[in-house]
């Protein structure tokens, strides 16, 4: 079934067995009581048709972008990627306001042929900066323990991304298969909805802060959208899907846009 076209980037995200989308639909929902309101995406971005595989055998890839801006958000962006067997992808970051003293939210969800690939994190916009990262922290600590005590680690992430992710990073990968399933159903999805309420609540709390606040932590969301428009490790299957240039505007222009 080909998806209905999309022309706002708050228009619902219907992707034919995208499995994320239980994900998708929570977040948007919570986010209702923040007014959010249209992003401006360019219709290439917010639904794109592709496929992959070999000739004989396509397989079809759709990416859609689902997007908001509310009073203190920036931007609430969400890449949605189905391609079958290929991969499943939900990749949900919130931009905060450099006017608030607030983390990124980010979650990354990813199936790929082998296995499940899964990172949750209120990422710090200046990890070496306390005054910024104490009142966050102490809160997301418990929910964190609460959660990883049911998951495998992740394994090591690269050394020069370390400083983009806080000590309550959930980070695991997962088989496919029943188990798998099972844990995402249960424990994934229960500490998604407690991070992002979690994250919710600063932003209700958040007050404004000082030009000279602002500017700092401006900068640090500069680092923060260059490291991941620089790395982000879905270039390549991206790129495969729908080539080099498309998937380049996607990630500097929508993706990691912060200018
Ligand atoms: N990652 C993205 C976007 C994606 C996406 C926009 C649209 O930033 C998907 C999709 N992430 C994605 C895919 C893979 C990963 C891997 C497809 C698998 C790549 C592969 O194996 O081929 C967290 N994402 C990862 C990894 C980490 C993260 C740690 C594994 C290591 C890696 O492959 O690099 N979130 C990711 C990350 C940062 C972050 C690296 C850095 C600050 O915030």
């Amino acid at each position: 079934m080909t998806p209905s076209p999309r022309h706002s980037s708050l228009d619902p995200v219907q992707i034919e067995g995208w499995r994320w989308q239980p994900f998708l639909d929570d977040a948007v929902g919570k986010l209702q009581p923040f007014d959010p309101q249209p992003y401006g995406v360019p219709d290439t971005f917010l639904l794109k048709q592709g496929s992959t595989g070999s000739k004989a055998r396509p397989v079809p890839v759709t990416t859609a972008t689902w997007a908001c801006g509310t009073a203190k958000l920036r931007q609430v962006r969400s890449a949605c990627v189905e391609a079958g067997a290929a991969a499943s992808v939900l990749n949900f970051v919130i931009n905060p306001s450099c006017r608030y003293d607030l983390p990124f939210f980010g979650a990354e969800l990813v199936t790929l042929p082998n296995g499940h690939l899964l990172a949750l994190d209120l990422q710090p916009v200046d990890k070496s900066d306390p005054e910024h990262t104490e009142p966050v922290w102490e809160r997301l600590m418990p929910i964190f323990e609460r959660w990883r005590q049911e998951l495998p680690d992740g394994g090591p992430i690269p050394e020069e991304a370390q400083p983009y992710f806080s000590p309550a990073f959930l980070w695991t990968r997962l088989p496919l298969g029943e188990e798998g399933d099972r844990l995402i159903e249960t424990v994934i999805r229960s500490a998604f909805q407690e991070y992002l309420e979690l994250y919710l609540k600063l932003v209700e709390e958040a007050k404004p802060v000082s030009d000279a606040r602002a500017a700092s932590l401006l900068a640090g969301q500069h680092r923060y959208t260059t490291y991941r428009a620089e790395k982000d490790p879905a270039r390549g299957m991206l790129t495969r899907f729908y080539g080099a240039d498309w998937t380049e505007a996607y990630i500097h222009d929508v993706l990691f846009d912060l200018r």
